[in-house]
């Protein structure tokens, strides 16, 4: 991999995660009770033996940047293995902001061009999955392609979020639509890429083509020179408060797969809420704790079933807690009850509140013509007033 640079995307807005975005990329989301989204990458390219990775922010940074530190958390130290901040060029023109993943990596050229490099390796930070990019950049050395795109099956009903292409027994990509409406295959794309140093710099320095998904990938398909290098472990995009209230909740279903601790995933532990400083959790005797992940610092009383807690997490007694995922420093107070609630930090649920009816494909009364998730979404900070009902 000492060829091999790498690039995770962290800019973009993930606006369907709603407020869990409001101040935070959503790569900075945090994720499984200890981690956040961006974890997942960053911990793959440090098992998989990269040495220099860039980050390409651009979307309320703060947060992951301070996650991000020097890398260290990642083994990223000093000059032979790194990982690099690159903003957008700030100062100039609004114009200048990165307009799509492509022309982010095309404003950042400098990263490519001042290194020796046979490959570069795309990545997304907003992914929950494990992967050994070394296979991938093996099967992409193998076929001889300029451009390999990792991909797998996904339901047909969620083609139209996805690059969607068709393979022919070599593993050639033959055809390729980005977000189609009507898919001629649930092969899709895991917005992963492996390109040939010169083809990418040819790429993006011929055209002012601003996606992947949209020009650079269709023209490489078009060229005869887009690969497909099937996966077929863990990968889940978490781009809507569904999908990441269903990827948590894999971290206590059995056999769903998802396994940070197996995979090796590294969070900032000094970074992160000081997390190596929070006291052990204390479970009182009244307290129920049943299939659930809980962080350290937590105090539980009530009954917490089927559920994620960050650190310093209360659960003060009668309360109970289901299929939710309570992020850190979060009181809930006595008799409060929580079904299918996804709540950011810092929230004081009341006591005796109730909050989430766990009523799946209910109409929801804002927008009639959406199905609810039944999920509900709490913001950062937020009071629940004693006895509410949310
Ligand atoms: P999307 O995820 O919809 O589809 P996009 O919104 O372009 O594509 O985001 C890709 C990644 O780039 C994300 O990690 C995002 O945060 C980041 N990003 C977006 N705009 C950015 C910018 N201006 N600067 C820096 N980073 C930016 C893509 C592919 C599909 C594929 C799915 C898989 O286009 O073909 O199926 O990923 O999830
Ligand atoms: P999140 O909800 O995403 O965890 P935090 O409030 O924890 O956001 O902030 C993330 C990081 O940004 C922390 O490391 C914190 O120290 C830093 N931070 C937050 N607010 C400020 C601020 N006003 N000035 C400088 N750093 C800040």
């Amino acid at each position: 991999m000492r060829d091999t640079l790498a690039f995770i995307l962290a800019g973009g807005i993930g606006s369907r995660l709603n407020i869990l975005v409001k101040k935070r990329a959503k790569p900075a989301v945090p994720f499984g009770g200890i981690y956040r989204i961006i974890d997942f990458a960053l911990s793959n390219a440090m098992n998989s033996g990269l040495l220099k990775v860039a980050v390409l922010t651009q979307y309320k940074p703060l947060s992951l940047m301070s996650h991000i530190g020097t890398g260290h958390a990642w083994d990223f130290i000093g000059r032979t293995r790194c990982v690099k901040i690159l903003p957008p060029r700030t100062g100039e023109k609004d114009s200048d902001w990165y307009k799509g993943t492509a022309d982010a990596v095309r404003q950042n050229l400098d990263f490519i061009t001042n290194r020796a490099s046979k490959e570069v390796l795309i990545l997304s930070g907003d992914h929950v999955y494990h992967m050994d990019y070394r296979a991938m950049v093996e099967s992409h050395r193998k076929s001889g392609a300029k451009v390999t795109v990792a991909m797998m099956p996904v339901p047909w009903e969620e083609t139209s979020q996805f690059g969607i292409g068709i393979v022919d027994s070599s593993g050639r990509v033959v055809d390729w639509e980005e977000k189609p409406e009507k898919a001629r295959s649930n092969l899709a794309s895991l917005g992963i890429y492996v390109f040939d140093t010169e083809y990418l710099v040819q790429a993006l320095t011929s055209t002012k083509e601003e996606d992947f998904g949209y020009n650079i990938l269709p023209r490489a398909m078009k060229d005869g020179e887009l690969y497909s290098y099937t996966f077929t472990g863990y990968w889940r995009d978490v781009g809507t408060v569904k999908a990441f209230w269903d990827a948590n909740m894999d971290m206590v279903r059995p056999n769903s797969g998802l396994d940070p601790e197996g995979w090796g995933i590294t969070t900032n532990w000094e970074e992160e809420e000081r997390l190596g400083d929070r006291p052990p959790t204390m479970l009182a005797s009244e307290a129920q704790v049943e299939n659930s992940v809980i962080s350290p610092g937590c105090t539980i009383r009530g009954v917490v079933r089927d559920s994620i807690l960050s650190p310093g997490v209360v659960v003060e007694s009668g309360a109970v807690v289901e299929k939710s995922v309570i992020m850190h420093d979060t009181r809930i107070g006595q008799g409060a009850i929580l079904k299918r609630v996804v709540s950011d930090k810092e929230v004081y649920f009341g006591k005796e509140s109730s909050v989430g009816d766990g009523d799946i494909h209910v109409a929801n009364h804002l927008y009639p013509k959406h199905l609810s998730s039944g999920i509900t979404l709490v913001g950062k900070g937020a009071h629940i007033p004693d006895g509410a009902i949310v």
